[in-house]
């Protein structure tokens, strides 16, 4: 119980002690005045060597799958490291040309499949594609994402509830992992996660009735979770209530996600995969849909609704979602839907969970552009933010900006 203590404890005094030997030695040396001096000194060099040993003994963490559910050990990160740890770099430059470079790994808010509306419920097919590729974080920066779809996040989906949805999952060949889904508007084991682990080139199946209404996180299970969940395997399903949602004019899909590279913000190159900051929950970037956003693909008209479908990829930060110069009307807070749910109006920012989502509502009623961030505004340096872009006739009456004089009056 006390040992790794004790051994501390033995490298401070026998390094002490040993120092002193040497130093005295040395002295002693320069007076040329004692025998055995030369013994001293070796004594001394000895027991500084045990100190450094005792005291790396003593500091060699702990595994880090040791406080992981039991039936998650297997593949946790001491026995299989993590897509670009450096004991698997070399497994992973090996393989460097199997993976496909994508040129825009960012999906396009856009991406928001057309509204299921007042059909009957029935059979749905989904098929997903877990597949590793090579992009940009931003310019110049490359990072190993394990994705759904080639893209961050996967694919939106979208059924009714009473829906039966036969749900597909295929591990491209080009994969260096096993994959699985886990869909959290799954009711069983793992929400499909312990009946879909797929490696490279497989493909398995499974069927699911869509049984509660709401805005569902979708996420590899893969142990370990956390390591494919940061590398961008997270996506959202919509399973609309009877009858659908009202129209509105546009709608967006946005994640919040967390990328965890070595080197610090804005190192150029193919980033490393950091560990020990995806334990320590210390992400080098945040972003939206998967990248630092370059070019704004949200755009609006002045007097239009819009219905933003945000989740979180996690895996570690709660959003605290807000967006400059806006106030949300309407939020399905943890986009909980149904007879009884909580729908919050006049919002100024709204909590997206890790593994969570909301769906909020407003009227864009001034031209110009709105930054959508997380409001733990620091974040915005490591990439939280998406611009959504309005244009139309000016509204004075809602918002203007006064000339000096004008204002003095
Ligand atoms: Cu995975």
């Amino acid at each position: 119980m006390y040992g790794y203590i004790a051994l501390k404890l033995l490298s401070a005094v026998v390094g002490a002690i040993a120092l002193v030997l040497i130093l005295r030695g040395l002295l002693l040396i320069r007076k040329r005045s004692e025998p055995g001096t030369r013994l001293a000194i070796d004594a001394g060099v000895a027991g500084l060597a045990l100190a450094a040993v005792a005291y790396v003994v003593a500091s060699v963490p702990l595994p880090l799958n040791f406080a992981m559910p039991p039936t998650m050990h297997a593949m946790t990160m001491d026995r299989k490291p993590a897509s670009l740890p450096i004991p698997a770099i070399l497994d992973f430059l090996s393989h460097r040309d199997r993976f496909a470079k994508v040129a825009d790994v960012g999906r396009d808010p856009n991406d928001v499949p057309a509204p299921v509306g007042a059909r009957a419920p029935q059979t749905v097919k989904i098929d997903v594609r877990a597949k590793e590729v090579i992009s940009e974080v931003a310019p110049g920066i490359f990072f190993n994402y394990w994705t759904y779809g080639g893209q961050v996040p996967g694919p939106m989906y979208r059924v009714r509830v009473g829906d039966t949805v036969e749900t597909t999952l295929a591990n491209d060949p080009t994969s260096l992992h096993p994959h699985n889904i886990d869909l959290h508007a799954v009711t069983g084991p793992g929400g499909g996660a312990s009946v879909t682990n797929v490696q490279p080139g497989e493909t398995k199946a499974f069927r699911w009735l869509a049984k509660h209404p709401g805005l569902y996180e979708y996420h590899c299970a893969m142990p370990n979770v956390s390591t494919h969940n940061s590398h961008g395997q997270y996506g959202l399903i919509l399973v609309e209530p009877e009858g659908g949602f009202a129209p509105v004019d546009k709608e967006f899909y946005l994640m919040q996600g967390e990328l965890y590279t070595m080197g610090g913000i804005g190192k150029k190159g193919l980033m490393a995969f950091d560990t020990q900051g995806l334990i320590d929950g210390t992400p080098s970037y945040v972003t939206f849909n998967g990248k630092v956003e370059q070019t704004p693909r949200m755009k609006a008209r002045v007097g239009d609704r819009i219905r933003l479908f945000v989740g979180n990829g996690g895996v570690n930060l709660v959003s605290s979602f807000h967006v400059i110069g806006e106030v949300f009307d309407t939020v399905y807070p943890e986009a909980a839907i149904g007879e009884g749910s909580a729908v919050f109006k006049n919002v100024q920012t709204t909590a997206v969970l890790p593994g969570g989502a909301a769906i909020v509502e407003f009227t864009v009623d001034v031209p110009g552009k709105y930054l959508m961030v997380d409001h733990a505004l620091a974040r915005m340096n490591k990439g939280a933010w998406a611009v959504l872009e309005v244009e139309g006739e000016a509204n004075p009456a809602v918002f203007t900006a006064l000339e000096p004089e004008t204002a003095a009056q």
